[in-house]
């Protein structure tokens, strides 16, 4: 490929890992923490005694003895663990409306927040209040709401078990089941789509299945850069000649090869690990017409073995004895047309078909996920259809195989666990009823996006934030901010200062918690909290610096002093647990019969697993049998029928945590000190004119068109990308812009993140102004908010069985 020379803009020949992540690690540690910290900390992440690594999900191997190296970890634990500070001096020189202009990254930049703050709007000012008066003015509004479900209660995942089932116990002795959470933003359709295909929410391998698998099919997510330390077991599992299909739009580096850190002749002769032994570069959005094709190549593969004697592909017993569905499901397979497979996929059909014969092939398969599949319109369906794969050769519930989502946020999987859930079951609320003898409330309550609605539509008139950055973590930022800003309270407790404690509501209160890495001292003495990770393992977690500030407090005291401000009933003993949080476990005991003996169990190094159903082969459905969902077509998006339409995905940079901006660099896809660009392909571009490096508006179609607005990014430059034709990439969060707010799954409500439809145009350079820049993320949205019947309104997803995940 010819291209002209871009700035920030080249490529990457390395393999992930190697020299290039020890140096960006050097380089984060060094601008953040003063360097006599740094070993020591990341010598204690997710070891058996120490704190939890904030970064991801991924399970720590079973016996941590040696220090296990991650990029992103390390720079996760920097950030945190940073030496800078935003103090009320730094408050008292910059009003609110001036810091609206400074980039994400800026904003967190200033380091860890030190004081409670209140928002002074003669002055546009946060200014700092005590800890009482700051919790007496949340009760003081709290109570003032004509009904409890006029609150919203926001969960990020990197609250503790005791954090969030504090939470959830303060919202419900409240009165209300509204639980935005990100969950909702993330992998919802695998809480929704799994329970009625398996029984459980949850994913059902261990670590150790990888140990004894055949095959690993990744599909859509992309470990180097989001769970880094899923490359190790990879990497091992590679080594030992275990297949890797890759299924991904982009050529994501960490999946093609890797130089392990801990590999010393990896290291000095620069050798590398191939992962992938396949790599199938699909559409956006044409994961179920994939799947669909290896289905329907193992029906064919399976007739045939039959008919010449063999035993078949299908594991006939295995459906027999197990599950129910599988005639529809064949029906469904044999009425889905191969040329509709291959259009919508973008992958030819012997490409197809070899990918069958190599899960045939394999004993024991298997299949990761992440956003690639979830944040679509058809995200539950992509989640069912890697279920009836695997069902087919009975790859769940035995050694070696399972499904395995990957879990975002490091505690997100144990928030769910332990009650964070708009959709409560009975059971659950008859039990909280049980321990605290008080009457729950049974009504279900909003998920993210209803409870943006309710807020935009000043239904909801308080919000409370555990952690996150809401309102910029969710699609169409122009209506979100507004919603935030009609507020009669907006209340954040959070570490860093992030965009959302910008938008000022009536009463704004902005909370400093302490993080993961800090010692959390109460009058029993220190404490450790406890997570669950991405494979249901719960262990505990005790932080060993010195907290930031001395006026910090933990997230489980500041629930608690909100709750005894807001609530009045003296049967809760927040001051008690607060003291100690063994006692906050025993509560979870009481209320959750899994977590037996839980105090005990998380002595054990590397903690216990969580009792999972379907990974014992039983089936927690309706009729006690794991079922194959058939969904008929292939699910390619109506609204890139028109020729000139793409499909563009948001998708993370390797130097940010969601709304956290580590840094500009993007090194695997070749990208230095910015952001603002989009990854097409090269004939897309010449086929509207356009070359690599021209300035370039994203307009979306449709919604809001039929609204009476425009979403429109404007000037960004266009990189030529391995990418298939049709498809399209950009960075969240700048770009929720073009994304409106009621575009999601219809199942989950998890909104549409990777299938954008839009149009390409050279630039009009019609932007905007200069010193707005930095909130380029609003992009250019104007929507009529009038408009009123919205699909994913008012979402109440029937939960009368388990616990969703
Ligand atoms: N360092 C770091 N770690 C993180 C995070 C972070 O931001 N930074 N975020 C955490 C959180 S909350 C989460 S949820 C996870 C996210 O981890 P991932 O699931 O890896 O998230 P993304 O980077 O959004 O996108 C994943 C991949 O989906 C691919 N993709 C896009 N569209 C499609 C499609 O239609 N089909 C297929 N098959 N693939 C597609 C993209 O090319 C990309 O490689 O990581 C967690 N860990
Ligand atoms: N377009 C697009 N949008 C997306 C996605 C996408 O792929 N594309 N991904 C979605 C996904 S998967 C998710 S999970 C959401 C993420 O949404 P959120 O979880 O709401 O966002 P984060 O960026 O992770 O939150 C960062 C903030 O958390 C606070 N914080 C950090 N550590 C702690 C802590 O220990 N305690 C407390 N109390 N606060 C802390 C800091 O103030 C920091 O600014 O975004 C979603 N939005
Ligand atoms: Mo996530």
């Amino acid at each position: 490929m010819s291209k002209r020379d871009v700035p920030g803009v080249g490529p990457y020949g390395g393999p992930a890992g190697g020299w290039g992540a020890l140096q960006a690690v050097a380089r984060a540690v060094r601008q953040q923490m003063g360097v006599a910290r740094e070993a020591t900390m990341l010598l204690k992440v997710n070891q058996p005694a120490g704190f939890d690594c904030p970064g991801c999900a991924w399970p720590d191997p079973r016996s941590t003895s040696s220090f296990e190296f991650c990029e992103n970890g390390a720079k996760a634990v920097s950030w945190e663990a940073t030496s800078k500070r935003t103090t009320p001096e730094f408050f008292a020189r910059h009003s609110l409306s001036e810091l609206w202009h400074w980039s994400d990254f800026a904003l967190e930049d200033e380091g860890r927040l030190t004081h409670p703050m209140r928002y002074d709007a003669a002055t546009d000012r946060y200014v700092p209040i005590e800890w009482d008066d700051a919790f007496a003015r949340i009760g003081a509004a709290l109570r003032a709401l004509p009904d409890p479900n006029m609150a919203e209660f926001y969960t990020s995942g990197r609250a503790s078990n005791e954090a969030a089932f504090l939470f959830q116990l303060l919202a419900r002795r409240f009165g209300t089941n509204n639980f935005p959470d990100c969950s909702n933003m993330c992998h919802e359709p695998t809480s929704v789509g799994l329970p009625e295909s398996i029984g459980v929410g949850k994913g059902t391998v261990t670590l150790a299945d990888f140990d004894h698998c055949d095959a690993i099919f990744c599909i859509g997510h992309n470990p180097g850069t989001n769970h880094p330390r899923m490359l190790a077991t990879l990497r091992a599992a590679a080594r030992r000649g275990a297949k890797i299909v890759v299924l991904n739009p982009l050529r994501e580096r960490g999946l093609e090869r890797f130089t392990s850190p801990q590999d010393a002749v990896e290291m000095v002769t620069g050798r590398s690990t191939p992962i992938a032994t396949d790599y199938v570069q699909l559409k956006i959005g044409g994961d179920v017409a994939a799947l669909k094709g290896m289905m329907k190549t193992l029906l064919d593969m399976d007739r045939e073995s039959r008919e010449n004697g063999g035993e078949g592909v299908v594991d006939r017993a295995f459906i027999d004895e197990h599950t129910t569905g599988f005639d529809e499901l064949v029906r469904d397979l044999e009425a889905t047309p191969w040329d509709q497979i291959v259009s919508t996929s973008g992958v030819a059909r012997d490409e197809i078909e070899k990918l069958a014969r190599i899960y045939a092939e394999s004993r024991a398969v298997i299949a990761c996920y992440g956003m690639g599949i979830t944040q679509h319109r058809s995200g539950t369906a992509n989640v069912q259809q890697i279920a009836n794969l695997l069902l087919m050769r009975g790859n769940i519930g035995r050694d070696g195989a399972g499904i395995c989502p990957l879990r975002g946020h490091s505690n997100v999987q144990g928030d769910r666990t332990v009650g964070i859930t708009e959709v409560p079951p009975p059971a659950f609320l008859d039990s909280l009823k049980r321990v605290f003898g008080f009457e729950p409330p049974r009504e279900h309550g909003h998920g993210a996006i209803a409870a943006m609605q309710s807020m935009r539509d000043e239904r909801a008139k308080a919000l409370i934030c555990l952690g996150g950055n809401l309102p910029v973590a969710m699609s169409d930022p122009g209506v979100c901010f507004d919603a935030i800003r009609k507020l009669d309270l907006a209340v954040h407790i959070a570490t860093k200062l992030n965009r959302s404690h910008l938008l000022a509501a009536k009463e704004t209160l902005l909370l400093p918690c302490l993080g993961r890495t800090e010692l959390d001292i109460q009058a029993s003495g220190p404490q450790s909290v406890t997570v669950e990770d991405s494979m249901s393992m719960v262990h505990a977690s005790q932080g060993s610096l010195p907290p930031a500030s001395e006026h910090l407090r933990s997230e489980p005291a500041i629930v608690a002093g909100i709750a005894k401000a807001s609530l009045d009933d003296p049967a809760l003993d927040w001051d008690g647990w607060v003291a100690d949080y063994s006692r906050i476990r025993d509560l979870i005991e009481a209320v959750f019969p899994q977590f037996e003996h839980y105090n005990e169990r998380i002595r054990e190094p590397g903690g216990f697993r969580l009792y999972n159903a379907a990974s014992a082969r039983r089936w927690d459905t309706p009729d006690g049998r794991a079922r194959f969902i058939a969904h008929s077509g292939v699910m390619e998006d109506p609204r890139v029928n028109r020729s000139d339409a793409l499909l563009l995905a948001t998708i993370r940079s390797h130097d940010q945590y969601n709304t956290t901006i580590y840094g500009y660099n993007d090194r695997y896809r070749g990208i230095s000190g910015r952001r603002d660009v989009v990854f097409v392909n090269e004939q897309d571009l010449d086929s509207r004119g356009l070359q690599h490096g021209d300035l370039v508006d994203v307009e979306a179609i449709e919604d809001t068109v039929s609204l009476g607005g425009s979403r429109r990014l404007c000037g960004l430059t266009a990189v030529a990308y391995d990418i298939p034709r049709g498809s399209m990439a950009a960075y969240y969060p700048e770009a929720n812009g073009l994304i409106a707010l009621h575009d999601c799954d219809a199942r989950s409500g998890t909104p549409s993140y990777k299938s954008v439809p839009v149009l390409l145009s050279l630039s009009k350079g019609d932007c905007l102004p200069e010193d707005e820049a930095s909130t380029w993320q609003q992009g250019d949205v104007r929507n009529d908010r009038t408009g009123a019947a919205i699909a994913g309104e008012e979402r109440h997803r029937p939960n009368d069985g388990a616990m969703p995940t």
